[in-house]
Formats: C-alpha cells, sequence, structure tokens
C-alpha cells in the first residue's frame, strides 16, 4: 500500500460523566484522530493521549508534533507491503508510542480492507465475541460509587474495575464488598502508592481482589516485583508496560502476574501482538486496558481484544458510558452477558462518521 494522503486532526468530545483518577479529573476529551489514503482506500487511527501529561509523557500535542515532523513523512509516498513493515521503521524515535500508534493503526485498518479480512482477524484474533468489564473512577462520594457499580453490574457487565488513591481506598472497597461480596472486582491505583504503603497494600487482601493495577511508580518493575512478594493480590502492570521486553522482564522478575496491553502505550498493533505472544507463552493472562477511547480507538480494542491470550475482561465497554454520540456507526453495544460481538466485516467493521467528526473538528492538517 502506497499512502498518498495523511490528515492529522484535533477533536474535542465531552465525556457524559468526568472520569477522575489518581492524577486528576477530566471532562472532555481532546482526541488527535488520523486518517490515511492509500490505494483509494481510507484507514483510521486514534492518538490515545491524555489532555495532560500524567499518565504518560505523551499529549494530544507532542503528537502531533511527533506525527506531523516524522512519523508522517516517513510514512507518506513509500509502498508498505504490511501494515506491520512501519513499526521498525519507527523505532528510531524514542518512546512516543501513542503517536505511533495511530499511524501504524490507520494503516492495519487500511490492510485489513485490501485482503477483505475483519481488523480482528488480521490482526490474529479467533472469538466474535469478546467479555467486557469496566472502569468506574473516582465519586465525589461512596454512595455515588456503590450507585455506578449497582448500575454496570446490573448492566451485565463480567468485571469491575474501580480507581483507587490513598484516602480513596481501604473504606470504599469495604464498602463495596459489603454490598457486591460476590462480584469480579479489582482496583487500579494509577502509581499512586510507594512502598511506604506496604502494611496498607497487603492489607487490600482481604477484599479479594481478581488484581491490583499498577500500585507503585509509574516506570517501576523492581519494587513491584517486592510488593508482590509480600502480598497475595496479583500484580497486574499497566503503565510500566512499554512493549515486549518490559513483559518479559516483568514476569521474570515477578512484578506483574498479569499485563494491561493498549496499543497506544506499546506503540501499535505490532507491539501489541508481541506484548500477547511474550505472556502468553509464559501464561501470563493479558487484557485491553482503555484510554476513554472513542469509538475509532475502541474499534481497535475490540479487534486486539479478540486475540486468544486475552482471557480477562478488558476496559472496552460500550460507547453510550463516554459519549452522548459516538464518532462510528453503529456506536459499540454490549449485550447483557456484559459482551460485544466482533464484527466480521472488512476493516474496522464501524463506519467514522464524518459529519460528526467534522463538528467535532478544532483544527486539521493534510499532508500530501
Ligand atoms: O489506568 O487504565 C487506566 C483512563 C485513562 C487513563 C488511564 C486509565 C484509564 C482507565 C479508563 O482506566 C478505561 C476506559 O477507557 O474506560
Ligand atoms: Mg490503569
Amino acid at each position: 500500500m502506497k499512502a498518498k494522503r495523511i490528515e492529522l486532526r484535533e477533536i474535542h468530545l465531552p465525556l457524559v460523566h468526568f472520569f477522575e483518577t489518581s492524577f486528576g479529573r477530566t471532562t472532555e476529551r481532546r482526541i488527535v484522530l488520523v486518517r490515511v489514503e492509500a490505494d483509494g482506500l481510507a484507514g483510521w487511527g486514534e492518538v490515545t493521549a491524555g489532555e495532560t501529561p500524567f499518565y504518560s509523557y505523551e499529549t494530544p500535542e507532542t503528537a502531533w508534533h511527533i506525527l506531523r515532523d516524522f512519523l508522517v513523512p516517513w510514512t507518506l509516498g513509500r509502498e508498505w507491503a504490511r501494515a506491520c513493515e512501519v513499526a521498525p521503521r519507527f523505532r528510531a524515535i524514542r518512546g512516543h508510542n501513542m503517536a505511533k500508534a495511530a499511524l501504524e493503526n490507520a494503516l492495519w485498518d487500511i490492510e485489513a480492507q485490501q485482503r477483505g479480512l475483519s481488523l480482528g482477524k488480521l490482526v490474529g484474533g479467533a472469538i466474535d465475541e469478546i467479555p467486557c468489564g469496566v472502569s468506574i473512577g473516582i465519586q465525589n462520594s461512596v454512595e455515588e460509587l456503590l450507585e455506578k457499580i449497582e448500575c454496570e453490574v446490573a448492566a451485565g457487565y463480567q468485571r469491575i474495575k474501580v480507581k483507587i488513591k490513598p484516602g480513596w481506598d481501604v473504606e470504599a472497597l469495604a464498602h463495596i464488598r459489603a454490598k457486591f461480596p460476590r462480584i469480579a472486582l479489582m482496583a487500579d491505583a494509577n502509581s499512586a502508592y510507594t512502598l511506604d504503603d506496604l502494611e496498607r497494600l497487603k492489607s487490600f487482601d482481604r477484599f479479594h481482589l481478581m488484581m491490583i493495577e499498577q500500585p507503585l511508580g509509574w516506570d517501576d518493575l523492581v519494587d513491584h516485583a517486592r510488593l508482590q512478594r509480600e502480598m497475595l493480590t496479583p500484580i497486574c502492570l499497566d503503565e510500566s508496560i512499554h512493549g515486549a521486553e518490559d513483559a518479559r522482564k516483568a514476569i521474570e522478575l515477578g512484578s506483574s502476574k498479569i499485563i494491561n496491553v493498549k496499543l497506544g502505550r506499546v506503540g501499535g498493533f505490532t507491539a501489541a501482538r508481541q506484548v500477547h505472544d511474550v505472556c502468553r507463552a509464559r501464561n501470563v493472562p493479558v487484557w485491553c486496558g482503555g484510554m476513554l477511547e472513542s469509538g475509532i480507538g475502541r474499534a481497535h480494542n475490540i479487534a486486539l481484544s479478540s486475540l486468544p491470550g486475552f482471557t480477562l475482561p478488558g476496559d472496552v465497554s460500550a460507547s453510550r458510558r463516554y459519549w452522548a454520540e459516538d464518532i462510528i456507526d453503529p456506536e459499540v453495544v454490549v449485550s447483557p452477558r456484559g459482551t460485544i460481538r466482533v464484527p466480521q466485516t472488512p476493516g474496522l467493521g464501524f463506519a467514522p462518521n464524518i459529519e460528526r467528526i467534522e463538528r467535532a473538528t478544532v483544527r486539521m492538517e493534510t499532508f500530501e
């Protein structure tokens, strides 16, 4: 495929409900979309960076810069036999995985259309329905949190994840367990603790969580290994894993018994499949994380979640949990069993709604 036109655009989409983590509250997403035209087809990708450099150093602004000044010129006008060929070329840039993923994933979309395969099948997906969980942010009160959980459990979601931080942890988890003793429950700290909190973290074992996600430093592997030796609850790493080598080291050190795979954080489908393969070879379960994506990023997450190693419910949930109106048709819906059907039609399986995308666009740049 020969990329003959690449479009970057930034859209603004208000969330239906604020999303709060240990590093702050988001009410509106700023999302950079990448649209690539090649061989008469169009493919879409999404930059999953947050608005602030708190989850990772990437932001929509850094991604725009890296795409405009490096990744787009390296990709345009060249003949690529397969989407996975850009990953080794992009490796010269250190980091900036979310910028890389947006462009690489748009090429996967085109390759899938070209081969007449669904994106899920092209990346190696094996199932046609994926299990789903939800990620529930920090709320204004425990009562509101319990209400939200009740609503998501009733909707059928197979696993509930709650965000925690010091001061919003033991009490909240105790209330959840008192009201919902048997639900599959996990907690995500987004690096809000250190080993000084060892006793507090160990006390979480009594809540029988499926796992605790990224309790310690965002770039740490060593302290997590120490913590895992001291606690029964499995640790799942998110922020610390930027590719297959990180996954291998985390598993070897005993830092992570489960791994959260995010397309943006690892740099696209090529790297995500490598993480998957490393984990699968070592019997380490993986699941697909979320970054409050629009329908385009969500469609990519659905395809990734259909790989055989994704045995745990991911943070891939219905469009309506995030948006009054998603930017794809149809929107993503979740069945009463807490599953999403993996599209079987060629490409993404969801059509970007150009009119809604246009309406949400605040800037655009085209490269030919
Ligand atoms: O840590 O998994 C995380 C959202 C933004 C940044 C980091 C995280 C999250 C989520 C939301 O947990 C998952 C979703 O998209 O619903
Ligand atoms: Mg996380």
